[in-house]
């Protein structure tokens, strides 16, 4: 049978990285990328041992030359994007909307939101033409309602869903099918990352309670991608047992 290819984003890490996992257990054959092309590399050597093929590309999502010329340059068989996970993203900082801080606001919208309208502009229009593929883009309970401090990283991810639901509409006439996948808490670099490295204030995030783990959130993706071609798996949201929405979150059960 021939091997389905799965493009991820920000696969260097977190979600991304079990994404690579799972798909390549599944039986595809990947399309990594990252900005970290060490971190990079040695995925692509991990998820070889499941007898996936595996291209790394180097890029940021937020530069829009760099995604184009490595999506131009792909050859063979890595033209044919089965399934696109736009996974890069982050949240900085807590901040009160009136204090918050210009450069993460500017990083937060242009990795989530126009990161992720660069890589979908790059790659569905092949799919539409071969009346096939799947875009899973990882939005976020975040994006349901906001939360104290999380206004522009809430923002980023109700904009996820709305492209989501943009781009369903946009390709109905075809065979593609797009995937909201809405986690809640994740224990990933998520934390470390929004606390900019501190680990004390990224760890009591997930204090008193068991998160999910980047590989509860690959096995999502992967169901969506492994549904029958005439189901749609539209959107999904994904918390932990003792989470209840973005911010109810029983820490003593
Ligand atoms: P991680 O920090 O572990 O992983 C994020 C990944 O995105 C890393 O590989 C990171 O690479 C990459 N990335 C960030 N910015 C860019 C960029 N400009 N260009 C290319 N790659 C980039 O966090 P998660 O795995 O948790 O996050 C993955 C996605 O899941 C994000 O979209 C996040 O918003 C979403 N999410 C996470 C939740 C959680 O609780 N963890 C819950 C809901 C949604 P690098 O190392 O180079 O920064
Ligand atoms: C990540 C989940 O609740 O920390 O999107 O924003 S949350």
């Amino acid at each position: 049978m021939e091997r389905k290819v799965v493009l991820i984003t920000g696969a260097t890490s977190g979600i991304g990285e079990a994404c690579a996992r799972k798909f390549a257990e599944g039986g595809y054959d990947l399309i990594l990328t990252g900005r970290n092309e060490d971190k990079l590399k040695a995925i692509c050597e991990k998820v070889k041992a499941f007898g996936a093929d595996v291209l790394p590309l180097t890029f940021d999502v937020r530069d829009r030359e760099a995604a184009t010329a490595a999506v131009e340059s792909l050859q063979g068989k890595w033209k044919t994007v089965d399934v696109l996970i736009n996974n890069a993203g982050l949240a900085l900082g807590l901040d009160k909307e009136y204090e918050g801080d210009w450069e993460d606001w500017t990083t937060m919208i242009d990795t989530n939101i126009k990161g992720l309208l660069i890589m979908t502009r790059l790659v569905v229009p092949a799919m539409v033409e071969r009346n096939k593929g799947h875009i899973i883009n990882i939005g976020s309970v975040a994006g349901d309602a906001a939360y104290a401090g999380g206004n522009v990283y809430c923002a980023t991810k109700a904009a996820v869903k709305a492209l989501s639901d943009g781009l369903r509409i946009d390709v109905a006439h075809t065979a593609v099918r797009v995937t909201n996948v809405k986690p809640g808490l994740v224990e990933t670099n998520f934390s470390v990352v929004r606390f900019h490295g501190n680990q004390e204030k990224a760890d009591n995030v997930y204090k008193g309670v068991q998160p999910l783990t980047g590989d509860d959130i690959a096995d999502v993706a992967f169901y969506a991608a492994s549904a029958p071609e005439h189901v749609q798996i539209a959107e999904v949201l994904v918390l932990a047992t003792h989470q209840a929405n973005g911010t109810v979150i029983d820490r003593n059960p």
